[in-house]
């Protein structure tokens, strides 16, 4: 059974990944009224994405005979700047996720839960491409500048995602 400590920063992982998802609906929310229409759709596929986050952390929880507990997920503001305001949000947002699981894998580490420390290598190798898309983003709409049709060109670069659910090892 899972050692009481590390069960409690699993639900609260799992619940920061529920808040992230909540972050980006409203970040598309933003997006979708200020007429980003691909940039705001980028944003829906990145709630899902992170939905996929909580319920694999909470998949791990059950296989591990832990308790699943749901916290209150914090309420998010759907007030931005710019397009550029937004994207800087969500990386910031990313480098503050990638801190916790960090966390999380120092707490499985000294409380000698190898199984679970194992299970989080997804998750920290995840971090990396979500910062990395993150800064890339930044990176482009930072080149576009205050040109407007290059600022459009970023938005329709945008289109096209589509979530795949990941697939997480050692929840099969
Ligand atoms: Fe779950 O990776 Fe973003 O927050």
């Amino acid at each position: 059974m899972m050692n009481e400590k590390v069960n409690k920063a699993f639900n609260e992982q799992m619940n920061r990944e529920f808040y992230s998802a909540y972050l980006y609906l409203g970040m598309s929310e933003w997006l979708s009224r200020n007429a980003w229409t691909n940039s705001a759709s980028w944003m829906v596929e990145q709630y899902r994405e992170e939905i996929a986050h909580a319920e694999g952390l909470m998949r791990w929880i059950q296989r591990c005979d832990g308790e699943v507990e749901f916290y209150a997920i914090g309420a998010v503001h759907t007030n931005y700047d710019s397009l550029l305001d937004v994207f800087e949000k969500a990386l910031a947002h990313e480098q503050f996720v990638t801190k916790s699981i960090h966390g999380l894998v120092k707490l499985t580490q000294e409380n000698e839960d190898r199984a679970s420390e194992l299970f989080l290598d997804w998750y920290v190798m995840e971090q990396v491409e979500e910062e990395e898309v993150a800064r890339e983003n930044i990176d482009n709409i930072k080149l576009a500048g205050d040109d407007r049709k290059a600022l459009i060109d970023f938005d329709k670069s945008m289109a096209g995602r589509t979530f795949t659910p990941p697939a997480i090892p050692y929840l099969e």
